[in-house]
């Protein structure tokens, strides 16, 4: 059975343009509930942990300075079927090629910096939720 969680941020452009407010009221019209959330920053190092999976891949230095070069928010989020659910949310990695409505659509600026991470797995989710968060952190 599909879990009920996932982990998003926005990222470093979307926060810069003010996109921030926007994203999260789409997120909860959609259907999800925050369960923890904070405005942060990485650093390259962090950055570098938290995207590990892709350390072999050739964007992967671009990415870990993208993503440490300002704010961002992090939030875990709640609903049925959330990882599934919330990629078709944000759409395909590429805005180029997301379908119209979803986030990275509206809101992304290219490839690397396309305004919002969803996890890919229940697994990666959980991970991902507890790189940023306690539990004490959490309100759900
Ligand atoms: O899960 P998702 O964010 O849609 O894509 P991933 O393949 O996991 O890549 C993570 C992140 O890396 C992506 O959101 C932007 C960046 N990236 C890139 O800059 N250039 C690529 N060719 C592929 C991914
Ligand atoms: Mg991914």
């Amino acid at each position: 059975m599909a879990g009920n969680r996932t982990f998003t941020m926005i990222k470093p452009d979307a926060f810069e343009a003010g996109n921030s407010g926007a994203i999260l009221k789409m997120i909860e019209e959609a259907g999800f509930k925050i369960v923890a959330m904070k405005a942060t920053r990485l650093t390259p190092e962090l950055a570098g942990k938290f995207y590990e999976v892709h350390k072999e891949r050739p964007f992967y230095k671009d990415l870990c300075a993208y993503m440490s070069s300002g704010p961002i928010i992090a939030a875990i989020l709640e609903k049925d079927n959330a990882v599934e659910d919330f990629r078709n949310l944000i759409g395909a990695t590429n805005p180029a090629n997301a379908a119209e409505g979803t986030i990275r659509k509206i809101f992304a600026k290219s490839i690397e910096a396309n305004a919002v991470h969803g996890s890919d797995s229940d697994e990666n989710a959980a991970i991902e939720g507890n790189f940023y968060f306690s539990q004490l952190e959490r309100v759900l």
